[in-house]
This record gives C-alpha cells, structure tokens and sequence, in this order.
C-alpha cells in the first residue's frame, strides 16, 4: 500500500491558516499513519520505532490515566511540601519555641531582610514622598515639595547594613532632587534630629561632602528660628525666610526637649565647617535653660521663647521632656568630655530623677518612671511613655562614658553612684521590656500606667487610647546600650522577641511594616503609616544589637548617636571651640546670682578631680563591703536591698561633701590662696 505523508514543512509568516485545512491535514495524518497500517505493512523500512510500538485503545487509555494519575500524585506532594515549608517558617522560625537555634548574624540578616523589605515596598508605591502608607500603598509630601523625611532618616541606616544599591540610589536622589529652599513651616526639632541628623551622619559614614553641602544649606535655614527675644528657639521656621514662628497652641511655648535638643547637630556643623556661630547659637540655649535654677535639675516640659522662662509645672522624661536629659550627657561625650559643665547638669538630673521620679509597682516590684504634674513635691503620676524607655540606656551609657562595664568599674572614676545607675539602667530596661512581654502581640503600647496599690494584681495596666505601637525604638534602644555595655545575652534574647513580634504583627499582607492600632488583641488592626523612626532608629538598633563583626561597629566610647539614632564621632573641640557660659548660682536666701566666671574654672576642676580621687578610694573601700552587685541575678530581678544600702552610703557622702563646701574653695581662691595648699588641706580633712 502506498501512502504518502502530507506536506508538514511549517509555512513561515502564515499565522492563521484556514481550520478546514488543518483538519485535512490532521484527518489525512490519522488515516495514513503509520500506526494503523502496521500490521499490513511487510516492508523493513516502514516499522515504527519502538517507542512508537502500537497499543490498543484501551492499554492507551489506562496509561494516559496512570500518567494523569502519578501527575496529580507528585503535584500535591509538591502542594504539600510548599504548604508545609510555609508553615514552618511562618511558625516555627517566627515563632517563641525555637527549633533550632539562628546564629546571631543569621538573626541579623533577617532584620537587615525586615529593612529591605520596607524600603522596597517604600520604593515600589511612595518614592520621595514625606509620609508612607504601607497598607494604601500611598505617600505624600508635608509640603508642597519633600523634605525627605524617609529616605534621608535612612541613609545611615543602609550604610551601616551594607545595603549599596539602596544607599546609592537615594544618595542620588538627595544629590538631585533634595532642596529646602521653599516656603514652608517645619518644626525646628523633628528637621533637625532627622534630617540635619541625617545628613550629617550620612557625610560622616560615607565621607561625601555633597551631604555635607546639604546639612549647611539646611542649618542656615533653621538658624532664623532662633531669633527670639530670649534666644529660645521657636517650635517651627520657614524654610524659605527664615523666620521662627510661634507655636500655635500652648501660650506660644516651645518645648523643653525641643529646644535642648538641637546641640549636638550643631555643634558637629560647627566642627566640620569651622564656623562657631552654630555652636554659640546652640549653646546660648543650655545658658538660658539653666538660668531658671530648676530644682534639682528637674525641669518642666514647656518654656517660653519670649521670655526664656519655664512655663507650667509638669516634670517628665515622656514626650517633650526625654531628650532634654539625653543631651546634657551627650552633649558631655560629644566633645569628649572636655565641657563638665553639662556633666554637672546631667549629675543633677540624674539625682533628681533618682529621687524624685523613680518608684516601684505592685505586686512585682518592677522600677518605673512616673510624672510629676504639678512639679516636685507634688504627687506623683504613675503613667510612664514608651519614650521613657531610652533612659535605661542613657543611665549605663552616663556611668560607663560608653566603655564596656568591666573595663568602667576598674578605672579610677567608678564608684558606687555608678553601680546604683547601672542597676536602675537595668531594671528600667527589664520594665519596658515587661511593656512589651505582658501585652498579646509582644509589643509594648504607647504608654502604661503602672500599679502602687497594695491589693494590684497586675504591675500595669492599659488605657483604651494608649494601646498604639508606633514602631517606636526606645527600648530596643536600650537593649543595644545594655548589651554592648554588659554583654548579658538577656538583652539580646529580649530584642529578639521583640523583633519576632514586629514581624508577626506588623508585616503588612504586601511584606512591608506599619503601626498597630491596639496591641492588645489578636490578630491587632494595622494602622497605615510608616513611622521613618522604624527605617532610622528602630531596625538600625536592632541591627546593631546583634552584631558579631570583628571590628565592633559605632564603638560607643567612640559616637554619640544623636536623639534619632545618628551616630556622629565624639571629638575634641579645642582649639577652635570651647564652652562659652558658666553656671549661674542661687544662694540660698534671696536668689543672689554668684557668677563662676571669675573663678578660673580650670583650676576648681582640678580640685573637684582631686577630691574625687580621694572619695573614691574610701568609696570603693565601702562598696567593697557591700553586696556584689557584678554577682546579683541579671538585669530581670531589681536588688533592692542593694539600691537601699548603696543609699545609706551615698547620704553619707553627701554629708561629708557638704562639709567640704564648693563656696568654701571658691572664697578661697577669690581671696588668692595657693591651690595646691588648699587640696592637700581638704584632702587631709577629708582622710
Ligand atoms: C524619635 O523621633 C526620636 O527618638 C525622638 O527623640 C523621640 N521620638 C522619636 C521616636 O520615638
């Protein structure tokens, strides 16, 4: 039989060719196959290959059931290991009981990971915009152009992770598309801890003065804000004139934090550029503040830029407080402590907080910072903000200078003022964390009022319009401080646990992080924004937090990270720049002003450091005798009996410091006495 094969060469630049003719060919394909002529086929060339071996219908149609049946079989095994995969990671990596065990450079990646995946989402639906809504996938600017408020609060952030790519393409974006130069209102606070921060972080982590460029055009701009007819910054400027613009509401008050918390950017701008008019503006700031006298260095949250006067009687380290506390010890390390005078100031505080703020719940005794909204001697509120929890941090960091806390209690310094610090830094750091550890998601509110009553059942409780979380950093802020200085690995569990729970209750369906309404319940209703505290402080803590470089990277003995995690080197100022005011003295009946400018400062400096030397040895000779804190179990139980007795001493102390009168010496020295002669008496008397 003869057959012929149709004509099957591809007819190339045809696409559509008739369906009747595609029929022919497939009927005449079927009918002359080799396959049904196989068994009257006698000719050696014509067998089929094997593979094409002819079968019946019905083996046919059982193989193709076989076939669709091993498909089907391996596809749901596949289903199911993805599923299974999925579930493991979601919860058994993200999840409290660990199966295995991350190292913690895996657990760093995963937070450089949380970075990405923010910035990519921030990149894909809102580049350049001010404000990012994760959940809308939306951004726009606060003014009419943008500030940068995201990319540039994160610059530093991606240098510090590695992240090139990212870090190029929004310094790119700062180089051509950042200006400042419009007509717009900013608050003088938040532009300068975020940008002018950033900015100059950026430029010191990656040495390009185009940020440099930047950080004077926009400290030029915000320089108008501070001319007030006291020299305390008004709340806002405008970019474009210059000129300082009132707070709106609160009598026209700026807050204390705000206005105390603009040093450190300015100083390091007056560093880099050489240009002092920074610096006195700035500083001009801390004279005003402290001409006030506040009582043991407890100072209210408003003050007037009118007047340079305090204005209204709440105390607190919350919102508008915080910071002015963190910068008086900064701006002591800043400068490598070459200006004690703010260390006298911190000093003061410390001791006020200590005595004024500091107190205990019920029933667990966790140690809290409460308010005081009628000013000292006043009673005391038990409410305490998240933005309180930067102090745990901020008390190691003033008792070690940012050494670790091995190497702080040898040197000559360590005392037991010290001691008492490091274990308040502690059990504050273990209180937030319990903020954190007693709500459902594992994250901590906004603010929490803690319970005093002896009946309480539980340490703190929750107001309905306080259960927001804000991505907010001040605890894992701590963590990181307390990790570098103590090397407890609780500090690190802790911030793992924390992390986990951002994750978990944060990450937006898309993979992007954003706030939470309510962090009591399950699953917490996310709140569409994106704070740029999560991209510039939070993640970067975090980060650093688990850190196992061989080169400890920002050694804290090193940097100062400003307010909103900026790291900028610490540096001497001499010769160019020195503290240029003086403490102002009450006396004791009619508010007399003594003025320490004509007591060459140098001089009593060195008869403070001496009587110090001498203290401190008869100090340690006490703290010897009293219990081994180093031994005390970790930062999770509060000694305190320890605290109590490490008191007693410190009354002591103080009794004995009063008798050696700082007016004394001063009388002295006006009077001309040898210095010498006068140490080597008080040193004797004081033996
Ligand atoms: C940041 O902008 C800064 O840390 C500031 O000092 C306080 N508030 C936020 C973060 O909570």
């Amino acid at each position: 039989m003869n057959f012929t094969f149709p004509d099957r060469k591809p007819s190339f630049g045809i696409r559509h060719h008739s369906r009747a003719k595609e029929d022919s060919v497939w009927k005449a394909l079927k009918t002359t196959s080799p396959f049904t002529n196989f068994s009257s086929s006698n000719s050696k060339d014509q067998l089929p290959l094997y593979k094409d071996k002819p079968i019946n219908k019905k083996q046919q149609i059982s193989e193709r059931r076989k076939k669709m049946f091993f498909k089907a079989f391996i596809l749901g095994i596949a289903f199911y290991c993805c599923y299974y995969i999925g579930w493991y990671l979601k919860t058994q990596v993200y999840n409290d009981s660990l199966d295995f065990e991350l190292s913690w450079s895996e657990k760093q990646d995963l937070v450089k990971e949380a970075f990405r995946d923010s910035w990519k989402h921030y990149e894909q639906d809102a580049w350049g915009k001010d404000v990012y809504k994760p959940l809308s996938k939306t951004g726009k600017n606060m003014g009419q152009y943008p500030l940068g408020w995201i990319i540039v609060d994160s610059l530093d952030t991606m240098l510090i992770m590695g992240l090139d790519e990212e870090f190029k393409t929004a310094e790119a974006w700062v180089a051509n598309e950042l200006s400042y130069d419009f007509d717009y209102e900013v608050n003088v606070f938040e532009t300068t801890i975020r940008m002018l921060g950033g900015l100059l972080s950026a430029h010191y982590l990656s040495g390009n003065d185009m940020f440099l460029d930047k950080a004077v055009d926009l400290g030029n701009r915000i320089l108008g804000a501070f001319d007030s007819p006291s020299g305390i910054p008004y709340a806002s400027v405008n970019l474009k004139t210059g000129k300082g613009v009132k707070n709106h509401v609160d009598n026209g008050a700026s807050s204390t934090a705000e206005v105390s918390t603009l040093q450190l950017e300015f100083k390091y701008l007056s560093k880099l550029t050489g240009e002092s008019l920074y610096w006195e503006k700035v500083e001009n700031i801390m004279k005003i503040l402290d001409k006030n006298h506040p009582k043991d260095g407890l100072v209210p949250i408003y003050v007037h830029p009118e007047t340079g006067k305090y204005q209204g009687n709440l105390i607190r380290l919350g919102s508008r407080g915080d910071s002015y506390y963190e910068y008086l010890l900064k701006q002591y390390l800043q400068t490598e402590n070459q200006e004690p005078i703010y260390n006298m100031m911190y000093q003061e505080s410390n001791r006020g907080i200590k005595q004024h703020l500091l107190r205990k719940s019920k029933p667990n005794g966790l140690t809290f910072i409460g308010e005081l909204e009628r000013g000292i001697g006043g009673p005391l509120s038990n409410k305490m903000d998240h933005l309180v929890c930067f102090i745990g941090g901020s008390f190691a960091l003033g008792a070690t200078n940012g050494e670790d806390l091995l190497t702080a209690r040898k040197s000559g310094s360590w005392d037991h003022l010290k001691e008492e610090d490091m274990m308040i830094a502690k059990e504050i750091t273990h209180t937030c964390w319990k903020t954190y550890e007693g709500t459902a998601t594992g994250l901590s509110p906004e603010i929490v009022v803690f319970n005093t009553n002896e009946d309480a059942k539980e340490d703190f409780y929750i107001k309905p319009l306080d259960r927001h979380n804000l991505q907010r950093p001040e605890t894992v802020e701590s963590l990181f401080i307390l990790y570098r200085i103590t090397k407890d690995p609780i500090y690190r569990e802790w911030g793992w646990k924390i992390f986990e729970s951002f994750v978990k209750h944060t990450k937006t369906p898309d993979g992007s992080y954003t706030s939470l309404d309510d962090v009591t319940t399950i699953p917490s209703k996310q709140r569409d924004n994106m704070e740029s505290f999560w991209l510039a402080e939070t993640l970067k803590y975090l980060y650093l937090l688990f850190d196992d470089s061989e080169d400890e990277k920002l050694p804290l003995n090193k940097v100062v990270f400003n307010t909103e995690a900026h790291p900028f080197p610490r540096f001497d100022p001499n010769p160019l720049f020195k503290t240029g005011w003086s403490r102002e003295q009450a006396s004791n009946q009619d508010d007399k002003i003594v003025n320490q400018d004509k007591i060459d400062e140098s001089v009593g400096e060195k008869i403070k450091q001496d009587l110090e030397q001498q203290k401190l040895a008869k100090q340690e000779q006490a703290a010897a005798a009293a219990p081994k804190l180093e031994n005390a179990p970790a930062a999770a139980e509060p000694a305190k009996p320890a605290i109590e007795q490490l008191k007693d001493i410190e009354k002591s102390d103080d009794q004995k410091a009063a008798e050696v009168g700082e007016s004394d010496i001063k009388e002295r020295l006006a009077k001309g006495e040898n210095v010498n002669q006068i140490i080597e008496e008080l040193i004797e008397k004081e033996a």
